[in-house]
């Protein structure tokens, strides 16, 4: 019979099948780059009958599988274990069909998520799931990590784009279900067992996903705020008089100064010296009215004191150059980057954070922490940077945050998943039944454990 490797390699082909030895690095890790592992092969699957074939013969030899996408995801959930195969869907790329009377779209699941816009977009459509990693993330990734991003606070998650799977079991049975009805209550919803399973219990090979219109105007605005009940209060205002709120972003004073000084930075939209910053984006169906609607409402907040300064975008340009300050770009040129996505009541989010801030920075005091986040969907990210430490560290930063998550039951990850990273943390913020009702869904789906093993649960 031959090893493993042998058997996938007689089955697919070597055009498929790469030994350790020869897989490129780049397949080592995830973008947490925490503890890289050469993994025992790669596999490249081109269609979900490769990747059935694949796990037949790996679940019949108890051979452990990562499924991996666009290695975006910043939890560890896509990096090897030692021994581990992994089994990329970066060549099942592709948009399989637009339906415009359905307003769906069908698609491979390693296509890149910024593609799919794409082609969504040309059809007359939006894709609503959005986030910085777009270039490089995949579709089959952002519905295994059940994506947050840009855009929850109008459309929701990832799970709420996704009308249709098809996923392929741990023993290689295929599951094809690319609904397309917004309305199918015949029996459970299956697909979202698969959805935020972070590839434990199913490799996703295709999705149906819903589209929404294209919205017919678009206003961004860059706004600076005094206190964090300011903030609340302006994304309570712009919903309830505007409607149509897309995104509203919100960036504590020392991600500003961090992001905004920066070399890299080309342009700062407002000065550095205010406590608070929102990005805050429209959508809208009037293009004739609906930017002086947003200005207008911004010039009252400004004239009542709500908000203290703001610059509306003029260009298309100028609302991107809005999105790279917030999307963060600078903070992954240190050497040691700790990124939290954590889930609080909204009310809690700036006292939480000032807690935090003060324990890690009486902790380590050379630590440069920033935070910002969706915080209209309730989640705040911190960047903890630090030089001179090894990953170590990593441990006992984690302790101080997630001790003070579970202090306000809140959820150690809002967004990104568990992966490796979070799981000794999962009791946190999940009960003893929950949790077995996990152990237990993944036991009946996988039950030798071949599915990402040590990740999640
Ligand atoms: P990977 O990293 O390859 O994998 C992620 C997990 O899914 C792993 O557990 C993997 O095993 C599993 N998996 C991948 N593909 C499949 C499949 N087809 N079937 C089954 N399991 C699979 N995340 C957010 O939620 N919101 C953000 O705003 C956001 N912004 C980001 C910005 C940057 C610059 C970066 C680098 C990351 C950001 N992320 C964000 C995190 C990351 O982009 C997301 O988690 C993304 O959904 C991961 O997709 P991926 O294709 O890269 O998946
Ligand atoms: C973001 C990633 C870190 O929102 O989730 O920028
Ligand atoms: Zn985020």
């Amino acid at each position: 019979m031959g090893d493993i490797v042998d058997q996938l390699t007689q089955a697919l082909g070597a055009d498929v099948v790469t030994a350790g030895p020869d897989v490129d690095k780049r397949y080592h890790c995830d973008w947490s780059a925490i503890d890289p592992v050469q993994p025992k092969a790669l596999i490249r699957p081109r269609s979900t009958a490769e990747v059935s074939t694949a796990l037949r013969l790996c679940h019949t030899a108890g051979q452990a599988v990562v499924p991996q996408g666009g290695l975006t995801g910043l939890a560890g959930g896509a990096t090897p274990r030692r021994g581990d195969i992994v089994v990329s869907l970066e060549r099942m790329a592709g948009i399989e069909e637009i339906d415009k009377v359905a307003a769906t779209m069908t698609v491979a699941a390693g296509t890149v998520l910024e593609t799919a816009q794409r082609a969504a977009d040309e059809a007359g459509f939006l894709l609503a799931l959005d986030l910085g990693a777009r270039g490089s993330c995949q579709v089959g990734g952002n519905l295994s990590t059940n994506a947050g991003g840009n855009r929850v606070i109008r459309y929701g998650m990832a799970r709420e784009q996704v009308l249709g799977l098809e996923v392929v079991l741990a023993d290689g049975e295929i599951v094809t279900s690319l609904n397309k009805m917004l309305k199918n209550n015949a029996g459970y919803d299956i697909k979202q067992v698969f959805i935020g399973a972070e590839g434990t219990l199913g490799i996703i090979t295709r999705a149906t996903l819903r589209l929404h219109s294209r919205p017919l105007s678009r206003a961004t605005a860059f706004c600076a705020l005094a206190d964090y009940a300011s903030v609340v209060g302006l994304l309570r205002r712009m919903q309830s008089e505007l409607g149509g709120i897309s995104a509203f972003e919100v960036m504590w004073h020392d991600f500003y100064d961090f992001i905004a000084n920066h070399p890299t930075t080309k342009q700062k939209p407002l000065p550095d010296n205010y406590p608070y910053y929102a990005l805050v984006e429209f959508s809208g169906s009037d293009p004739d009215h609906d930017l002086n609607r947003f200005e207008a409402l911004l010039a009252k907040a400004m004239a009542d004191g709500a908000v203290v300064d703001a610059v509306v975008a003029q260009s298309e340009q100028a609302a991107r150059d809005f999105w790279l300050i917030r999307e963060g770009h600078g903070i992954d040129t240190k050497p040691l980057v700790i990124n939290f996505d954590v889930s609080l009541p909204i009310a809690d989010i700036d006292s939480f954070a000032a807690e935090c801030r003060a324990a890690l920075s009486a902790k380590w005091p050379d630590s440069l922490n920033v935070f910002y986040g969706h915080i209209g969907d309730s989640n705040l990210h911190i960047s903890v940077m630090m030089e001179g430490y090894g990953s170590e560290v990593m441990h006992e930063v984690d302790a101080v945050v997630y001790q003070a998550v579970r202090a306000m039951k809140g959820s150690v990850s809002a967004e990104h998943g568990v992966g490796t990273l979070k799981r000794a943390y999962l009791g946190h913020s999940r009960g003893a039944a929950e949790l077995s009702v996990m152990r237990r869904l993944k036991q009946a789906l996988d039950p030798k454990g071949i599915l990402n093993p040590g990740k999640l649960i």
